[in-house]
């Protein structure tokens, strides 16, 4: 069963997101199971207590123990489900980071509206970071610039670039108020919390390209939506999609007059479902809506020459780091 496409789910592309959606599909059976047992013993009570049945109210109400009784055990069910499973579940998944020397460590401080992204550079160490380093224009990540680990140290503003089938260790924090970073393709939400680091981990399994498979299912009359974007340079005949999330913009402000609105809307729905981005979750203030970030999964030899790149722009007065939106 394919649970993505049945709960309406965006691209899954991580290890782990599979058993997220299960988790989703479960929570919606044992919901609608509530729903129908409640309304059927809704519907119940208004029968059996309706006034033709009840002609005379009575004022004593329920003198067994039954109820009292079913809801402590209830309560205790439900005490030793959180301490006996949940918290060591929890304990187990999502404190225990990966022991893996391959993992690629991050750290990411938020703010309002953006993502600061901090790569440790060649070394694989970050270089020390202090708050009166900091400047908003020449030094958004507050970095030492004494330390020597930090000189190959890469920023980057709302550009997560990843590479394919490999851990990732993010290190959250925040420079303000508390956020929410959300990567739904990845099947990742952890709230950012300013004084706090929290890790956060997976491993993307999947690159934003597109296959002419994927576009089939996505949109009915393929051949043409497919003739289109290509025609318009949203993807490279070759098949995977430019840039996705510049093709995604430049789509919202094109107006295509040869395209029927259904085929628009096919178009737009497909772009979107592959349009890997990280969102803010969390209500953050007045610009909460643009405070939006690019998700890019690339094979390894695309990211390592993407972060070369990026190590050259730091390094250079400029500080570097495509600003897409800012
Ligand atoms: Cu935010």
């Amino acid at each position: 069963m394919d649970l993505i496409k049945l709960l309406h789910l965006p691209v899954m592309a991580s290890s782990h997101g599979h058993e997220l959606d299960f988790m989703i599909f479960l929570v919606h059976l044992l919901m609608i199971a509530l729903f129908v047992g409640w309304g059927a013993f809704f519907l119940f009570t208004l029968v059996r207590f309706n006034k033709w049945a009840n002609p005379k109210a009575n004022y004593y109400g329920v003198k067994s123990h039954v109820s009292s009784y079913l809801e402590i055990s209830v309560a205790v069910v439900e005490t030793i489900l959180l301490i006996g499973f949940s918290i060591p579940f929890w304990v187990k998944q999502v404190n225990a980071l990966p022991d893996r020397p391959d993992k690629l460590e991050i750290k990411i401080i938020a703010e309002q509206y953006a993502w600061n992204i901090h790569y440790p550079g060649a070394d694989q160490i970050f270089g020390k970071t202090d708050m009166k380093f900091y400047d908003k224009q020449s030094n958004p990540l507050g970095r030492d610039p004494s330390d020597p680990h930090g000189k190959d140290d890469v920023y980057s503003l709302n550009q997560l670039h990843l590479p394919l089938g490999k851990p990732v260790l993010i290190h959250l924090t925040s420079r303000d108020v508390m956020h929410s970073f959300a990567l739904p393709v990845m099947r990742v939400k952890q709230d950012v919390i300013p004084g706090m680091s929290i890790p956060t981990w997976f491993t993307p399994t999947k690159t934003g390209s597109i296959t002419r498979k994927e576009l089939s299912e996505v949109a009915k009359d393929a051949d043409t939506v497919w003739a289109k974007l290509v025609e318009l340079g949203y993807i490279d005949a070759g098949g995977t999609l430019q840039t996705k999330a510049r093709a995604l913009e430049k789509f919202e402000d094109m107006e295509l007059t040869d395209v029927s609105p259904k085929e628009k809307e096919d178009i737009y729905n497909f772009i979107q479902q592959y349009n890997f981005q990280i969102g803010c979750a969390q209500l953050c203030g007045i610009g909460h809506y643009k405070m939006k970030g690019f998700l890019t999964i690339e094979p390894e030899e695309t990211f390592n020459a993407w972060i070369k790149s990026q190590e050259e722009t730091s390094s250079s007065d400029s500080e570097g780091g495509d600003s897409f939106w800012n």
